[in-house]
């Protein structure tokens, strides 16, 4: 059994109806939620001209290889997306594997640690609420030290 850590985001509709949708189907497809985040409200990261996203990370337990994870998320990305989007667009939902126990892996569709994680404070602020002891193997500290180091100025503000 593996513990993984995800962070879900979405940026459009109802954004926390998504957040529950994917928490479900991760808890039903993925593996059992242990831990999860508060939701916070992010400016958004890379692309600014875009909604403001809601974020929330989670804890899970799962029998999955991290491929087979990556694939069950991508499934559950395009379900949420279709049971909620009327329209077109960008995505209604992202999952993200921030951590997979302590493994490094560097292929060309999954890079475990998530690459950004240490530059994101959207996804450290709420990572650190469950975590901030987890060691992050290739940063070679804990979350919440990276956290403090982190430059991003981003607004994380937690909603609920
Ligand atoms: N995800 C992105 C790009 N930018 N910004 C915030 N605040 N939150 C996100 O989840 C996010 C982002 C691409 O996956
Ligand atoms: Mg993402
Ligand atoms: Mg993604």
């Amino acid at each position: 059994m593996a513990m993984a850590y995800l962070l879900t985001g979405a940026n459009l509709g109802d954004r926390k109806k998504q957040l529950e949708i994917a928490a479900s189907l991760i808890q039903e497809w993925a593996g059992s939620i242990t831990l999860s985040s508060g939701c916070y409200e992010t400016a958004p990261w890379g692309k600014t001209d875009q909604p403001a996203f809601l974020n929330q990370a989670l804890c899970i337990c799962t029998t999955l290889s991290p491929h087979q994870l990556l694939n069950t998320l991508l499934q559950i990305e395009q379900q949420a997306g279709r049971v909620r989007s009327e329209k077109y667009g960008p995505r209604l939902l992202d999952i993200d594997i921030l951590l997979y126990d302590q493994l490094v892996l560097q292929e060309k569709d999954l890079i475990i640690p998530h690459p950004a994680l240490p530059a994101r404070r959207f996804a450290l602020l709420p990572l650190a609420e469950i975590a901030p002891t987890q060691w992050h193997p290739t940063e070679q500290c804990s979350i919440s030290a990276l956290l403090q180091r982190c430059s991003d100025a981003g607004a994380v503000v937690k909603v609920s």
